[in-house]
């Protein structure tokens, strides 16, 4: 969809917004079911990237510090936990700029996806840049999908982020795609953009060809110690605007609340599923701030009717429509 039909929805009134996004959501998801992921941070802290929001950067004093990446072993306990606690998705994330081929910890991460996609959840990873052949390998070891969010507009990624560009993004995502791996990619609110940041953002997702197979939508966690310490949260309403837009511009997507649903309350939560959200992660850490309790999520899901998505192997990545081209590009 393109920005100006994006913005018509995004500014209607909000319950005109919720009804069309609740339709299209109704025709594509009847199941009333909810993905429970689970995140697990494989390598925590000490990295390069200057993300102004993040509690991993090395550029800042926050309370997290450099560690080494994971033990298998380790990894492995933790995966089959998330599995017995009814995750049909497992994702790793590392504080990396990137991965190299012919490293070591490239080697162990292959190694370690290769043991994890045995125990049939979707396996997710987030790893930071990617090349052509870093993707190929990822997928070859059975990743079945690649998170890397663009985060906010390409305008305003460069208030966020100096050390590698909205264009390094798009590449990643490109080899991702070329991979067959699934793209998930969506971004964060409060990063002091503006509604026409946001729907940017969207436009340019819901462009891809094919279209993320999730879109994750996180609201800014503030980390003491980074520049986005003192950012205002996003009001409420803005929240479930973008789900909803998320929801009918993306219409197959699982439309992820990610990182901030720890700030939020149940009702808050509700209207975000209602408007679109089919997806959350399940766990009470994210990578190394809070989430809700994994009981308390259950709860909710049990007082609105909603089932934790059955466990499935579908996890082929979303077909290219020919009739575009297959360039995640900028607009
Ligand atoms: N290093 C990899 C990368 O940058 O893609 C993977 C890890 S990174 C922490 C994954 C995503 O988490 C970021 O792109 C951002 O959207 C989200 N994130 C990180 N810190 C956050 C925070 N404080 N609040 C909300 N979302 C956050
Ligand atoms: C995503 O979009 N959100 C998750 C996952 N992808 C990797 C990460 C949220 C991180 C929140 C801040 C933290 O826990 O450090
Ligand atoms: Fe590093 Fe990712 Fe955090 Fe940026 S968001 S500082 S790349 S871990």
């Amino acid at each position: 969809m393109q920005f100006d039909e994006l913005k018509k929805l995004y500014d209607l009134p909000f319950f005109d917004l919720i009804q069309r996004s609740r339709k299209v959501h109704e025709a594509n998801w009847p199941e009333n079911e909810v993905q429970l992921c689970t995140l697990l941070s494989i390598k925590t802290g000490g990295c390069s990237e200057d993300c102004s929001y993040c509690a991993q950067s090395a550029r800042y004093t926050t309370e997290v510090g450099a560690e080494r990446l994971m033990e298998k072993c380790d990894i492995m306990e933790r995966a089959k936990e998330a599995l017995d606690n009814g995750s049909t998705r497992f994702c790793m994330g590392a504080a990396w700029k990137g991965v190299r081929d012919g490293t070591k910890r490239f080697d162990q991460v292959l190694d370690i996806v290769e043991s994890v996609s045995e125990l049939g959840m979707e396996v997710c990873t987030t790893l930071g840049e990617l090349g052509e052949v870093e993707a190929q390998k990822l997928k070859e070891a059975g990743v079945t999908a690649y998170n890397h969010n663009i985060d906010t507009s390409p305008e305003h990624y460069k208030n966020i982020v100096s050390t590698h560009t909205f264009q390094d993004r798009l590449n990643t995502l490109r080899h991702v795609q070329d991979a067959g791996m699934s793209v998930c990619s969506g971004g964060i609110l409060g990063l002091g953009e503006t509604t026409d940041d946001r729907i940017k953002m969207l436009e340019i997702l819901s462009n891809f060809n094919p279209q993320p197979e999730s879109v994750p939508i996180n609201s800014l966690v503030p980390i003491p110690g980074t520049p986005l310490a003192e950012s205002q949260g996003v009001d409420s309403f803005e929240v479930v605007r973008m789900i909803a837009i998320a929801r009918i511009a993306i219409p197959k997507a699982k439309v992820r609340l990610s990182a901030g649903r720890k700030q939020m309350s149940e009702e808050l939560q509700t209207l975000c599923f209602f408007a679109g959200a089919n997806s959350i992660f399940y766990g009470d850490k994210l990578l190394t701030t809070g989430n809700p309790q994994s009981q308390a999520d259950l709860n909710l899901l049990k007082k609105l009717g909603l089932e934790p998505q059955k466990p499935n192997r579908g996890q082929d990545s979303p077909e290219a429509e020919d009739t575009r081209p297959r360039e995640p590009a900028l607009a």
